[in-house]
């Protein structure tokens, strides 16, 4: 069938363009999840799922971490969301037989959505030094060969464990204590590429590296809503309802975005009898275009006037913050036409979007990877905590800072100590807990990780979900940098790049996904996660598992542990592996905010965790109080004739994983290889319409990056800043580019010139 989302085919015809849409939602997005689902999963199994998802006894959904309100709507799922799972409970599988047919080079020549559409891992599989493809292995001798590798290192800093935001509370701490017991810090993760810079902004300036709202205060609460730098119609549509709540109540909402994306136009929402009827409710009440990285121009702009016209909280700066003396005078030297031409935005509007704001007391600021990915990242996110500070609008209802996250555990990992540069206080709390000594210099982020393995600096590499050589910058340099490491290991739960650019040897040690039943020795398990406002809550699947050789994440951590320094009484991986509730009791002992962990997870609902800023104004930062800070606006230099480019999801993938090649909300169907150009610049770069053209990223180290093919696409994106499909665009991002501080890849601000296709 031509226009199956999910069809076998990888060969693409050309891409067709339409009418972009004008609304999120509504019927044909129940329509696409119930396909989505009976075609994977078949009727018994969707509706065994998909009505189990985001309940309280039920399942998290796997797809974004947004979180669930307190009254749970009867099918609380968006059609993302439903699609995630389906792909998750496929009936296809990728068993022995499979790996014996088909060769690495074979599996290489495929795309990333063949490659995870062939189904579910099913048993452990090793490829041997040399091999043409993959052979089953036992269990325990994959675990054995684990521990063999790591044994043998000099240095246990030759290891590097990364994770990849899906992984359970528990499956993320028993990994950290691997890694720590073993020695090292070398922990990247999926952050280091997402929301890294949020959390060294928000540390600096709130003391805490998270969101300081919650549900209610977004859909009960809020006056006036920014969303800058996030899509939620396609990456968090569940957000959709509770903006529809506040919109029901008055609150304003303002989308600030390069593109008009559909979800901030319109919303039909698929639960109310409007929505079914097709009304839909008008979301954003206004929209400003700004330019790619222009956010800080835009919030110091908006800064500026708030000081000169007064209107800030006086007596809130006074008791809660320092710093203000000196912003306000670098505020004061700002120049508009900089401020303007940096942001895309005219004084005119900035000074539009001040009056909205003086003339709303409780103001929410959402946003996500538009402003994150950026060389100016932190800078960006530390005006945005200015501009919240200067008026009050933190630790008050309705207001305050919510980064939205992506992965829907990636939150709760860092929580559980996955980050290469964990403080001291939390080192201190597993040697009391553990009784060993964990290591305290730092490890490698993601960037840093590649550059190691690079540089032959790294023995072996395990990742805990993910698919770490796709989903970093610099594809080629990333994917030759793995194969220069002894033994890769992937723990997941379908087959992607990553299992074929290896190491010299690799394993595969496939896991549960969230929707399937773990039974272990000890009885049935559950697992914990945490929602991006900090709600930490059990999560329990119900689906037979997709076959039975599988593991879950916290058994194959534990056995590979387990393999290598067997189980004492201090550590004893094998009951770790089978009660859960013995590493939910260590979690308490060791991580804040986990008192009573056992219990209170239980609750239906479970229970939010501690937030200085939120909760009571406290402040962890230097000097004890909110920092306010202007940060010197920086000019990213785009030449003549090239453009700012951006690297966004469509709405058929999560991450690096194809569902399909349609981004309905824009237009696009059958094809990924576009990319959206702004008529002026069109006809000024003299292209046309539906040209074919290579994107050539402007680097000075020698490399020609080049990512071949692509149909220009008109579409009303600010002038100057184009934009095309992440992953494939990642060939065009040097390693080295990343936002200074946070050193997360820039994979919203490239430099790119447009050729003539060149095949
Ligand atoms: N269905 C689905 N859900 C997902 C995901 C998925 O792939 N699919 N991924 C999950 C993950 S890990 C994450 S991190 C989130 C990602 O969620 P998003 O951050 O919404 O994802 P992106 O597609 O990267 O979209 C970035 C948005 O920011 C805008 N933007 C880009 N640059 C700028 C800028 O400089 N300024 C401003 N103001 N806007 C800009 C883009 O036009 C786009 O609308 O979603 C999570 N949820
Ligand atoms: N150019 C560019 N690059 C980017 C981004 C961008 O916007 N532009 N976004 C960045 C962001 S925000 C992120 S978060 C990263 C994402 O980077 P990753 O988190 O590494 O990538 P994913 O695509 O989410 O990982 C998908 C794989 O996870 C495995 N998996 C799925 N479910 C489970 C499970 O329950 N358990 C286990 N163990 N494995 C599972 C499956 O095998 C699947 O193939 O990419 C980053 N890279
Ligand atoms: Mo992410």
């Amino acid at each position: 069938m031509a226009n199956d989302p999910v069809s076998d085919q990888d060969e693409r015809p050309d891409p067709q363009v339409g009418e972009p849409e004008h609304a999120a939602v509504g019927l044909p997005g129940v329509y696409w999840s119930m396909k989505y689902a009976m075609n994977e999963m078949g009727p018994k199994r969707s509706l065994q799922t998909l009505l189990k998802m985001n309940h309280i006894d039920g399942f998290d959904c796997p797809s974004c971490a947004w979180p669930d309100p307190d009254r749970r709507k009867a099918a609380e799922f968006c059609e993302n969301g439903a699609k995630a799972v389906a792909w998750e409970a496929t009936r296809k599988r990728v068993d022995r037989d499979f790996f014996a047919e088909h060769s690495i080079k074979d599996l290489l020549a495929h795309d990333d959505h063949w490659l995870e559409h062939q189904g579910r891992l099913t048993e452990p599989m090793y490829l041997p030094a040399g091999a043409t493809h993959y052979e089953p292995i036992a269990w325990e001798d994959a675990f054995r060969l684990v521990a063999d590798r790591l044994r043998a290192m000099p240095s246990p800093d030759r290891a590097i464990f990364y994770t990849s935001g899906r992984a359970s509370n528990e499956a993320a701490f028993v990994y950290q204590l691997l890694a720590r017991k073993l020695g090292t810090n070398n922990m990247p993760d999926c952050s280091n590429m997402c929301h890294e810079s949020s959390g060294t902004a928000l540390t600096q300036t709130l003391g805490v590296g998270k969101g300081t709202v919650t549900y209610d205060d977004i859909a009960y609460q809020s006056r006036l809503i920014l969303i800058a730098g996030q899509n939620p119609g396609t990456n968090h549509p569940r957000m959709l309802t509770a903006l529809e709540d506040a919109k029901k109540r008055g609150a304003k909402i303002v989308s600030i975005n390069p593109l008009p994306e559909a979800g901030l136009v319109k919303f039909r929402n698929p639960q109310t009898p409007r929505g079914i009827s097709g009304v839909g409710t008008k979301i954003a009440d206004k929209h400003l275009s700004v330019r790619l990285g222009g956010d800080q121009a835009l919030f110091a702009g908006l800064n500026k006037l708030l000081v000169e016209r007064g209107a800030i909280d006086a007596d809130f700066i006074a008791r809660h913050t320092d710093g203000f003396e000196v912003a306000a005078e670098a505020w004061a030297a700002l120049e508009w036409p900089q401020i303007e031409a940096l942001s895309g935005i005219s004084r005119a509007e900035i000074e539009a979007l001040a009056d909205d704001v003086e003339a709303h007391d409780r103001v929410i600021v959402c946003w996500a990877m538009g402003l994150t990915q950026h060389k100016n990242s932190v800078p960006t996110i530390r005006e945005v905590a200015s501009f919240l500070l200067l008026r009050g609008n933190i630790g008050r209802p309705g207001a305050g800072a919510a980064p939205i996250r992506g992965h829907s555990n990636v939150q709760g990992d860092r929580t559980m100590g996955i980050w290469e540069k964990m403080p001291d206080s939390f080192l201190d709390a597993i040697r009391d807990e553990f009784g060993f000594e964990p290591p305290r210099e730092h490890g490698f982020d993601s960037v840093k990780a590649v550059g190691a393995m690079r540089d032959g600096k790294a023995d072996v590499f395990l990742a805990l979900g993910g698919n770490f050589p796709v989903a970093i910058s610099d594809t080629e340099v990333a994917t030759e940098a793995m194969s220069r490491v002894g033994l890769t290991v992937g723990i997941q739960t379908k087959l992607n790049r990553s299992h074929l650019h290896t190491g010299r040897e690799a394993l595969i040690l496939p896991c549960l996904g969230r929707t399937e039943r773990d039974v272990t020795a000890a009885g049935d398990q559950f697992v914990t996660v945490e929602d991006s406002m900090s709600m930490v809550h059990s999560s329990r699947g119900r689906l037979i598992p997709g076959s039975p050789h599988l593991k879950s994440e916290v058994q194959i951590i534990c056995g590979i542990a387990d393999a290598l320094w067997g189980s004492t009484p201090e550590l004893d991986w094998k009951t770790l592996s089978t009660d859960y509730a013995t590493i939910r009791k260590h979690i308490e002992h060791v991580v804040p905010g986990f008192h009573a962990f056992e219990e209170r997870v239980k609750h239906p609902g479970g229970f939010q965790l501690p937030n200085g800023a939120r909760d009571s104004l406290s402040f962890e930062t230097e000097t004890g109080k909110a920092r306010i800070t202007a940060n010197p606006l920086e000019t990213l230099e785009v030449p003549a004739g090239h453009l700012l480019l951006q690297t966004l999801r469509s709405h058929d993938q999560f991450n690096t994983t194809i569902y399909g090649y349609d981004d309905r909300y824009r237009g696009i169907k059958q094809g990924r290889n576009v990319v959206f150009v702004n008529p002026e610049d069109i006809t000024a770069l003299g292209l046309a319409d539906g040209q074919r053209v290579d994107l050539v990223s402007v680097t000075d180290d020698g490399r020609e990056r080049r990512l071949p093919g692509l149909r220009v696409v008109s579409y009303p994106t600010t002038a100057g800043c184009a934009a095309t499909y992440y992953p494939e665009a990642n060939v065009l991002v040097p390693l080295d580019s990343v936002a200074s501080e946070s050193n997360t890849p820039t994979s919203k601000s490239i430099v790119v010139r447009l050729e003539p296709a060149s095949a």
